[in-house]
């Protein structure tokens, strides 16, 4: 049996808001990025996430869903979107869209009449609880602070809310709804999109009164009937947001049986530079041999057991360069290294607007940022009485508005974003860091990028070598190697700014360099400052 496409490719994840302006009012839209397409097809991508385009009030840019089956204003109409469709069609582009099913928006017509009574056929499509004005059902929280209920006059009852108060939570335990998800799911289908990313798909079986969100017992079996109404009948990838994933439950998730979902999004590597116990806004260095394990824990859980998705960025986490790199002096080297280490492992890799061409975290006054999680995060610490540097510290390191800074196509004006007034501040280092002076560059973190997905077409072993981590107590080097019944591979990363010993070269010396950040030939024995390499040896010619 043939492998599925998914497995072969690499996914490019765009934010429309932050990615290319086509008529002046500052918001990124449909038109810009059909604009942009010749350059994601030189790139070299298979398909494109694109974040919500539906029709939303945009209190948590777009993933407040007041109409499914239209595409916002701000971003176009649905000829954009067939057109968009289309024209990605013709250049070997799938269009993957953005499901969000945990939650729609309080402007959702199906909100506004299940708020209207508790007989209102629309009712029970949310989730109510009984209860008197000030007395919340229970303690859960919501995601973006406060509690996670809030109040109908109207019908005297509560609505769960797992994120803002605009995102009532859908009822999933109610078939009708699920059964309207579904059609709607079938009709993008019939639109042309080549698959879907799931929002928060750990939360949809969701137990509030056990206070259970993620992983609810009927949580498996939804998707499973989610996958068999629609997934399974066409050639799609889906991937699933999972916070709550771990390498037990992605083997559901990812079962290549295809019960459920092609693959699963898990966040183990993404909350390791925190305290523990604390929220990502408690910043802690990265435990980077911890890091490492988990790396090899998933690699070597999943193989020929599940699928896993590879990425250290997207629309909610900070520029990776700027986390897990040197966004100074060494930007363009560690943006590589970064790439080589992610892109050499088994998976589908994911590559962020920006994170091609080496975009790193702003630092703004408070007054720029956009984000509700991260505002009201400032609000509620300020009040608290924590230092306002304090903050600022955690909104530079962790904020969502670090990756959503638009897109820096040019040294022009906004970054050749908008002609008119972006609705979010350009980071300033444009002038430098920017897509016309990447794609002039040959050795640009772009072409490094198109290097590498070039390889992961042309180099089977990528695809299903067996995943072997090394050197895992080093304290600066992530190093493995991938085999295959035909050939080797050997990945190694100096993720730190000296050079360092990597005694695991020797024995390399004949190996192909598949791809390496660096001009001159490799140290013997050593790596310098954030240097990368990926080396080839075959077995052809062996005996057995
Ligand atoms: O994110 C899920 C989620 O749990 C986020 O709140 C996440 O914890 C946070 O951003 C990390 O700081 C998804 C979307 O990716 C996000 O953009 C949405 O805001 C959220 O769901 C609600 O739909
Ligand atoms: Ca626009």
């Amino acid at each position: 049996m043939r492998e599925p496409w998914w497995k072969e490719a690499v996914i490019y994840q765009i934010y429309p808001k932050s990615f290319c302006d086509s008529n002046g009012d500052g918001i990124g839209d449909l038109q810009g990025i059909i604009g942009k397409l010749d350059y994601l097809q030189q790139l070299g991508v298979d398909a494109i996430w694109l974040s919500p385009v539906y029709r939303s009030p945009q209190d948590d840019n777009g993933y407040d869903i007041s109409d499914y089956q239209d595409i916002d204003p701000i971003f176009g109409t649905l000829a954009d979107m067939d057109e968009l469709i289309a024209r990605a069609g013709e250049r070997g582009i799938r269009i993957i869209m953005d499901l969000v099913l945990n939650h729609t928006s309080d402007e959702h017509p199906w909100f506004r009449e299940a708020k209207k009574s508790r007989e209102n056929p629309y009712h029970d499509y949310y989730i109510w609880r009984d209860g008197q004005e000030g007395a919340y059902p229970n303690e859960l929280r919501a995601a973006f602070g406060g509690p996670a209920w809030e109040w109908v006059p109207e019908c005297g009852q509560y609505y769960l809310h797992q994120f803002s108060v605009k995102q009532p939570d859908l009822n999933w335990e109610n078939p009708a709804v699920r059964q309207e998800l579904y059609r709607m799911i079938q009709w993008w289908v019939d639109r042309g999109v080549g698959g879907f990313r799931l929002d928060v798909a750990d939360l949809l079986g969701k137990e509030p009164d056990a206070m259970v969100m993620a992983e609810g017992k009927m949580l498996h079996p939804y998707i499973k009937e989610m996958s068999r109404a629609v997934f399974q009948q066409h050639d799609l990838v889906t991937v699933g947001e999972a916070w709550s994933a771990n390498t037990q439950n992605a083997l559901l998730y990812s079962n290549p049986d295809g019960s459920e979902l092609s693959m699963v999004f898990q966040f183990e590597h993404m909350v390791m530079d925190q305290q523990p116990g604390g929220s990502k806004w408690d910043l802690a260095p990265l435990p980077f041999v911890e890091f490492k394990k988990v790396f090899a824990k998933w690699q070597q859980a999943l193989y020929h057991k599940g699928w896993n998705s590879l990425f250290f960025e997207n629309h909610d986490l900070p520029r990776s360069v700027s986390r897990f790199g040197d966004d100074g002096a060494y930007r363009e080297r560690s943006a590589k290294m970064l790439a080589t280490c992610l892109h050499g492992m088994q998976g589908t890799p994911y590559i962020y607007q920006g994170q091609e061409i080496g975009m790193t975290n702003p630092r703004m006054e408070i007054g720029e940022y956009r984000d509700i999680e991260l505002l009201n995060m400032y609000r509620e610490r300020m009040a608290a009485g924590v230092p306002k540097e304090q903050i600022m510290g955690s909104i530079y390191a962790k904020g969502r508005d670090n990756a959503r800074t638009p897109m820096q196509w040019s040294d022009e004006k906004n970054a050749g974003f908008t002609e008119g007034e972006p609705w979010i501040s350009v980071n300033p280092n444009y002038t430098s860091v920017n897509a016309a002076r990447a794609a002039a560059d040959e050795d640009s973190v772009y072409h490094y990028y198109r290097r590498l997905i070039a390889l992961r077409k042309s180099c089977r072993v990528l695809i299903d070598g067996n995943y072997e981590p090394l050197l895992l107590e080093d304290p600066y080097v992530f190093a493995y190697t991938r085999t295959s019944p035909d050939g080797q591979i050997l990945v190694a990363c100096n993720f730190s700014g000296r050079e360092v010993p990597c005694k695991i070269l020797d024995g390399w010396e004949e190996a192909e360099v598949l791809i390496h950040n660096e001009q001159e030939a490799l140290l013997p024995g050593r790596l310098r400052p954030y240097e990368a390499v990926m080396l080839k040896r075959c077995f052809c010619g062996r005996a057995g």
